[in-house]
C-alpha cells in the first residue's frame, strides 16, 4: 500500500520532471549539525549559572532539562532516533567536559581532553562535530563586549578563548578525518545610542586577524552577524557588512548567515545567490524568528523551504553547510529537536523535489505565467508519500504523532525524574 503509493508519487514528480529517487539519495547523504544547547536552554557545564546571555535569551520553563554531559548525551540520542538522515554534533566552548583526566579549565585555557569525550560519544554514532567559542555567559563579559572590548584584559581573554577553540576543533577533526566548522559569533553592542560607532569594530578586527592567524587545516572558519539583541538594541559591532567585508577581504573566513539575524523584510534565501558567487561555503544556521531572533523551534515554513530551494537549485548541497540553532524551554525539549531536526530535512527534499530545471527555464524564456502555474502545482504534489518512504527506508516513524509517544513516554519515565 505505502509502496503503491509512492510508486503513484515518483510517477506524478517524474511527470513534472523532478526525480525522487535522486532526490532520497542527496537527502540521506547530506549532513545538518543539530546543535547541542536545544537540550538544556544554553546553559552548558560549567555551573556557574549559566543560561543563555548576551542578547539571546530562552523562554519557558517546560520540566526535564538536560543538567549535565550524561543526560544531554541520552537526550541527544533520543532526539536522533527520530531524526532521518546523516547528523553532526554542534558544541559551545561552555560544554566542555571536566574529568579528573581533564581538569577544570577557564574558556582561555580549554583543550583538546575536555572535548574528548564528545568525540567518543560522536564516533559511537556516526555523528560528525562542529565547534564554537562561548563568548558569552561569562564573568569576563565586561559592559556587554568581548572581543571589541576597549579593556585589553578583556580583548586578551576572549582572544585566547577563539585561538584555544579553533585549535581544540582542528585537533578534533584530526581524530575524525574531517573538517569542523568553528563558528564566531559575539554579543558585542550598546543598548543605547553609541558614541563610538567605529572604534569596537577596528578592535573587531585586530582580535579576528589575531585570532585567524593560526593556519589549522582541518577548520572552516566563519563569523557570525547580527542585527541587534535584547539589551543590545542600538549598535552591534558585529554587523552583517562588517563581517561580509572582513570574510570577503581575508581567503578562508565565511560568513555565517543565520535567518534571525536580519531585518525582516530580508531573506536568507536570497543572501544565499548573493554570497555564492564569491564564497565557495556559506555556513547555515536555520532557525525561525517570531518578530525577533527568538529561535523559535524549526518548522516546515516557508522560508525554511526557500532557503533549501536555493541550495539545491545553486548547486550549492556541498558548498552549504547545514546547522540548526534553536532554542525553546516551552516545550519538550526532545520534541523540539526532533520537529526542527525532521523540519529541515523536509524542508531539503522539498527543494529536492522541486522542477528546477523547468521552472529556470521559464524564467528564462520570460513564460512567466507558465512559471507561475507549474509553480503552483507543485505545491500539491504528493509530497507526503515520497516523505514516508524517506522515513521507511530511514528506519524512523513517518508519523510526527508516532514518534511523539514514544517522546511522551520518555517524557514520563525519564524527564519527570529531573528536578
Ligand atoms: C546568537 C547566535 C548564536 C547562538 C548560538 C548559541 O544570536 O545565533 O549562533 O544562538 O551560538
Ligand atoms: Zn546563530
Amino acid at each position: 500500500m505505502a509502496d503503491s503509493r509512492y510508486r503513484w508519487a515518483l510517477e506524478r514528480y517524474r511527470a513534472l520532471g523532478a526525480d525522487t529517487e535522486r532526490a532520497l539519495a542527496c537527502l540521506s547523504a547530506k549532513p545538518v549539525s543539530i546543535h547541542c544547547w536545544q537540550g538544556d536552554d544554553v546553559t552548558g557545564f560549567e555551573g556557574e549559572g549559566g543560561g543563555a546571555g548576551g542578547g539571546i535569551q530562552t523562554t519557558g520553563n517546560y520540566p526535564g532539562r538536560a543538567r549535565n554531559f550524561d543526560e544531554l548525551k541520552a537526550d541527544f540520542l533520543k532526539a536522533t532516533s527520530h531524526i532521518p538522515g546523516k547528523k553532526r554534533v554542534n558544541l559551545h566552548a561552555c560544554y566542555a567536559v571536566f574529568t579528573a583526566n581533564a581538569p577544570r579549565a577557564d574558556r582561555d585555557r580549554l583543550e583538546y581532553c575536555h572535548f574528548a569525550p564528545w568525540v567518543t560519544f560522536a564516533q559511537a554514532h556516526g555523528f560528525g562535530i562542529d565547534l564554537n567559542p562561548t563568548c558569552f555567559s561569562h564573568r569576563m563579559v565586561r559592559h556587554g563586549l568581548t572581543l571589541s572590548s576597549p579593556d585589553e584584559q578583556t580583548r586578551r581573554f576572549w582572544i585566547d578563548h577563539c585561538k584555544a577553540t579553533r585549535r581544540i576543533a582542528n585537533d578534533i577533526g584530526e581524530r575524525m578525518g574531517e573538517s569542523v566548522l568553528h563558528n564566531i559569533w559575539i554579543p558585542d553592542g550598546l543598548k543605547d545610542m553609541p558614541s563610538d560607532r567605529i572604534g569596537p569594530r577596528l578592535r573587531l578586527k585586530a582580535a579576528l586577524d589575531e585570532i585567524f592567524a593560526e593556519t589549522l587545516p582541518r577548520v572552516i572558519d566563519s563569523v557570525e552577524s547580527k542585527v541587534f539583541g535584547i539589551g543590545v538594541e542600538s549598535y552591534t559591532a558585529g554587523s552583517n557588512e562588517f563581517y561580509i567585508a572582513y570574510a570577503a577581504s581575508r581567503g578562508g573566513v565565511y560568513v555565517l548567515l543565520d535567518n534571525g539575524h536580519y531585518h525582516p523584510t530580508e531573506y536568507v534565501s536570497d543572501k544565499i545567490p548573493a554570497l555564492l558567487p564569491f564564497f565557495d561555503k556559506i555556513p547555515l544556521h536555520i532557525t525561525r524568528g517570531v518578530r525577533w531572533d527568538s529561535d523559535h523551534v524549526v518548522l516546515y515554513d516557508d522560508e525554511l523551504r526557500e532557503i533549501m530551494t536555493e541550495v539545491v537549485r545553486c548547486d550549492a548541497l556541498d558548498a552549504v553547510l547545514l546547522g540548526l540553532d534553536f532554542f525553546d524551554a516551552s516545550v519538550n525539549r526532545v520534541a523540539a529537536w526532533i520537529i526542527g531536526g525532521r523540519s529541515a530535512q523536509k524542508g531539503l527534499l522539498y527543494a529536492l523535489l522541486t522542477p528546477h530545471e523547468r521552472l529556470r527555464a521559464l524564467q528564462d524564456t520570460g513564460n512567466f505565467t507558465e512559471k507561475m502555474a507549474l509553480a503552483e502545482e507543485v505545491k500539491t504534489l504528493p509530497f507526503g508519500d515520497v516523505w514516508e518512504e524517506y522515513c521507511r527506508r530511514e528506519n524512523v516513524a513517518a508519523s510526527d504523532t508516532v514518534w511523539h509517544e514514544d517522546i511522551k513516554r520518555y517524557e514520563e519515565e525519564i524527564l519527570k525524574g529531573r528536578a
